[in-house]
């Protein structure tokens, strides 16, 4: 099977499960805080796309948030171990976690593949509106197998910017101090409760920006290349160039990157 066309099985089984358990009393447990939750469906979710991975590529590595805690690991030391020329997926099995939780429709999988650190394809499905965005490097991005392009916007003061409120309480703070400058330059301000969405939704025209900081590489690694390929921009809050490393990210229709950077400064 092609690796677009797995990570996209993948994404529509996992997301099938979700939904499927939607209606269950589901724990919430706590990870590194009260604001970091987890429930037994993340972890069976994760579970379902890796053994799809290494079914068909037992030597692909996987980098998956839910196993990446259990190992007790940091995403840096994750990182630097992945060997060169080795496929890297990266999953996050439910971004959003919060909106399943709490009965909120809005939370996706999304599933990443990368080459030596760059992005070859990534995946964004949205279960609860059957919504699968997709790109693959170089050939552009799709929602439901249809081209789709970033907004074409020039001013904050008529873009419609979305973030959103990360667990670590220095980037929530720092989300806080961004939010009481932008609110004086653009038109509204959305938060959704998934990164992954929100980068997708820039990606289909329907945000003409997105921040956030203190996120982790599963949540935005498919959804930046969504953007990229859909022809927007995406950089770390300085304006440096994406990295599978950066947490602090900020994305938008290229038109407006410059005066969010400068606004959120
Ligand atoms: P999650 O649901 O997969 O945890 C909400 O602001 C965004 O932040 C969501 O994409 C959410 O993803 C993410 N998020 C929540 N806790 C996080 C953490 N501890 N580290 C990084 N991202 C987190
Ligand atoms: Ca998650």
């Amino acid at each position: 099977m092609e690796f677009i066309a797995l990570a996209q099985s993948l994404a529509r089984s996992a997301g099938a499960l979700i939904l499927s358990r939607m209606g269950e009393q589901v724990t919430a447990e706590e990870k590194s805080s009260a604001f970091d939750v987890v429930t037994q469906v993340d972890k069976d979710c994760e579970q379902l796309i890796r053994e799809g991975i290494l079914s068909q590529h037992l030597d692909h590595e996987i980098l998956g948030e839910e196993d990446t805690f259990l190992a007790q690991k940091s995403l840096e030391e994750v990182l630097s171990a992945v060997k060169k020329d080795t496929y890297l997926w990266i999953v996050d099995p439910i971004d959003g976690t919060s909106n399943f939780v709490q009965g909120i429709a809005g939370f996706t999988v999304s599933i990443a593949l990368a080459y030596n650190g760059e992005l070859l394809l990534g995946v964004v499905y949205d279960p609860s509106c059957d919504e699968m965005f997709s790109a693959v490097k170089g050939e552009g991005a799709f929602l439901n197998g249809k081209p789709i392009h970033v907004s074409n916007k020039t001013g904050l003061h008529t873009s419609v910017i979305a973030t959103g409120f990360p667990s670590q309480m220095d980037a929530r703070l720092a989300v806080y101090n961004g939010l009481g400058k932008l609110i004086h330059e653009c038109r509204t301000i959305r938060s959704l409760g998934s990164a992954a969405r929100h980068l997708a939704y820039v990606g289909a025209g329907r945000l003409d920006g997105f921040w956030e900081n203190g996120l982790k590489t599963w949540d935005v690694a498919a959804g930046v290349l969504i953007v990229q390929e859909a022809g927007g921009q995406v950089s770390d809050t300085n304006g440096n160039s994406y990295s599978l490393n950066t947490l602090h990210i900020v994305s938008t229709n290229g038109l407006v990157h410059e005066s969010l950077l400068d606004c959120l400064k």
